[in-house]
């Protein structure tokens, strides 16, 4: 069965939609959500475009701002404070990567926590690893999201999760072990990685290698989360981290790339977005 993000990413912002008419009611403005976008580079315009485009779906205020690459760290750290200041934005988010010039951390440190969308904020991930209430990075609780809505039970599960990186590979393994999954931690320096992924009851990939995960990587009736979004290096096309057409038929569930988790990491965007407006209003 492929699980379509697009679908459940659908019903999500339609639920937002619904939420934010009820907030504009009640608060009398909708939520204002301020990307910004450093540099050209196509995929991050894509993203970014659709985020926009969702925000408006939902019924916010968008904004996208853009600067070239050769923006400085400090003027980037001025522009994100003058945001944090004002009082009719709720939601910040730089997307990454940044100019090799600008240290992320410090940006990405330098976000309101309460504004944190993303939820990239070392004080929000602190809180994640802490059980306490935060907000949850988009993607990893797009992930948690797929699987819920596909019936597939985490609890007591093995989960391999390929990818160590702080936006999905991490978070979604201490989702997956908050959900009583027994959770292996798997990258590219790993040995013998197909017999630790050919373990996985649920398989969620994020190493961003196109076509990585083949058939003889997959246990039969497992559950495939692929997180990659790559160009194919020949067609140029969107693909994944799994090499689909070789594992869909092993797989019990998989997700598609595009029209998987992409949509996801939008839509839970969307909700991080509407919950950091609310707990403005109502704390
Ligand atoms: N700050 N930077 C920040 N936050 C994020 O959450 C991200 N990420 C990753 C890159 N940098 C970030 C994203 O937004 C990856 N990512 C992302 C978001 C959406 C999609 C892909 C990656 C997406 O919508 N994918 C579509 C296809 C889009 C296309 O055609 O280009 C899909 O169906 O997979």
């Amino acid at each position: 069965m492929i699980i379509s993000g697009t679908d459940l990413a659908k019903e999500i912002k339609n639920d937002v939609k619904h939420r934010v008419e009820v907030a504009v009611e009640k608060y009398g403005r909708p939520p204002h959500l301020v990307v910004i976008l450093v540099g050209e580079d196509p995929a991050s315009q894509s993203y970014v475009k659709g985020k926009g485009k969702d925000a408006v779906e939902v019924g916010f205020k968008s904004t996208t701002i853009t600067k070239p690459d050769t923006i400085s760290e400090e003027e980037l750290l001025n522009l994100i404070d003058d945001l944090n200041k004002d009082n009719s934005i709720d939601g910040i988010l730089v997307q990454l990567p940044l100019p090799s010039h600008i240290n992320e951390d410090k940006v990405i440190a330098a976000i309101d926590r309460n504004k944190d969308v993303d939820g990239f904020h070392p004080a929000n991930v602190a809180s994640l690893w802490l059980k306490q209430k935060c907000v949850y990075p988009c993607t990893p609780k797009g992930i948690i999201k797929l699987l819920d809505k596909a019936g597939i039970e985490i609890q007591g599960k093995k989960a391999v999760v390929i990818g160590r990186s702080n936006i999905v590979g991490l978070p979604v393994s201490k989702l997956l072990l908050d959900r009583n999954a027994t959770v292996t931690i798997a990258h590219s320096k790993t040995q013998n990685l197909p017999d630790v992924s050919k373990e996985a009851d649920i398989l969620v990939v994020a190493i961003g290698k196109p076509r990585f995960v083949t058939a003889d990587m997959v246990k039969p009736g497992a559950a495939v989360i692929d997180v990659g979004v790559n160009r194919d290096p020949e067609t140029g096309k969107l693909c994944g981290d799994v090499d689909f057409e070789n594992c869909k038929d092993l797989a019990d569930y998989i997700t598609p790339v595009p029209g998987g988790v992409g949509p996801m990491t939008r839509a839970c965007l969307m909700e991080n977005t509407l919950e950091c407006f609310l707990n403005k209003f109502e704390q």
